[in-house]
């Protein structure tokens, strides 16, 4: 029997995944499956909240499973697999679903700023909280490694728990949220007070693990600053240039302080042209390893439904139990 805690996360298919979900998720994701029993998900259904071409989903859905690959997820160290490929989600959701106050749905930040955008809003996107919540419950998880924004949806689920365990008795783990200290918010390129967001409408606001290196040194170039010019760390005032700050640091492990001395006397430019290049260099290797693993597809569809069974595996076990408990026969 396994003592390792159980770790799953996701990230659902929209746009192309960005710099913002390897800083946020990914790139640390990789590192848990030592003391985790971790499953990862292509969060596919998640998707449907918005409008989606079938055929473009389609290619995005084996394009982000290769890229969790290639970004460092060992398919023999942890569960990798497609969020539809396991049907006990959707049947999960339904359950949980009739647990769920419409108020503590009506509370979500993510669902008012996404709401806001559309012209008709769907039921989907209002209850898609408790489907991350499923998600969650299926394997019995113990800790979700999330950036920022899925804080609220970590405690809705934890809510959703205490409800069912009062009318059914105990039958879930109570998971918690495990957000990174630096990096859990990588902000907009473009608007340094949003969120760096693959569905942003502006290419320039986000840099994609797949963006050629002339991309990625423009998108950085271009990023929105202040018009000071002394490198310093300063998120109120200087939000635009902390932002690069952060990422520098995140992705060579050097501390704010030791980088900002070293540019005394330097302008925002070089820390642009270098940043550029830090961003380039760390994602050379990952790109090397989509196009590789691209190119045989049959493979990944191989290793998609490994990744289905062992999911199944324990998701059955969970959903048998969650009938039980409530009655179904
Ligand atoms: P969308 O814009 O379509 O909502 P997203 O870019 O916010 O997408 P998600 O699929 O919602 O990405 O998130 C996948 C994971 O990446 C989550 O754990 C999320 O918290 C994390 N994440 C997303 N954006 C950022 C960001 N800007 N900084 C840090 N972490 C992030
Ligand atoms: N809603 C998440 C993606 C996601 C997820 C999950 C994250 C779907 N299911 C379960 C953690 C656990 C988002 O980041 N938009």
């Amino acid at each position: 029997m396994s003592i390792k805690k159980t770790i799953l996360s996701g990230s659902t298919v929209t746009g192309n995944l960005t710099l913002g979900n390897y800083i946020g998720a990914i790139n640390n994701w990789g590192q848990l499956s030592k003391d985790y029993n971790c499953y990862y998900m292509v969060a596919d259904l998640h998707a449907l909240t918005v409008k989606q071409d079938p055929k473009e989903l389609r290619e995005r859905i084996l394009s982000f499973f290769a890229q969790y690959i290639a970004c460092g997820l060992d398919p023999n160290k942890n569960t990798l697999f497609v969020q539809s490929h396991v049907p006990e989600h959707a049947e999960l959701q339904w359950i949980l679903t009739t647990l769920t106050p419409m108020g503590y749905l009506n509370r979500m930040t993510q669902f008012k700023d996404k709401s806001s955008k559309q012209k008709e809003i769907l039921a989907g996107l209002f209850t898609y909280p408790i489907l991350m919540a499923s998600d969650i419950l299926l394997y019995q998880t113990d800790v979700v490694p999330v950036g920022e924004d899925q804080r609220q949806h970590l405690e809705l689920t934890r809510d959703i728990v205490t409800f069912f365990h009062n009318r059914y008795g105990e039958t879930f783990t109570m998971p918690k949220a495990y957000i990174g200290k630096v990096g859990a918010k990588i902000m907009s390129l473009q608007d340094p007070n949003a969120k760096m967001s693959k569905s942003d409408e502006n290419e320039k606001a986000y840099v994609s693990i797949l963006d050629a290196p002339k991309k990625i040194q423009k998108k950085i170039k271009s990023a929105v600053t202040d018009s000071e010019t002394t490198v310093s760390f300063d998120p109120e005032k200087k939000a635009g240039l902390a932002n690069l700050l952060t990422i520098y640091s995140v992705l060579t492990g050097k501390s704010i302080d030791e980088i900002v001395k070293s540019y005394e006397g330097k302008m925002y430019g070089h820390v642009k042209v270098d940043l550029a290049e830090i961003v380039c260099e760390k994602f050379r290797p990952v790109q090397e390893n989509y196009n590789q693993l691209m190119k045989n597809q049959d493979h990944l569809h191989e290793l998609m439904k490994t990744g289905r069974d062992k999911a199944r595996e324990k998701a059955s076990k969970t959903l048998k139990l969650v009938y039980e408990r409530v009655g179904l026969i």
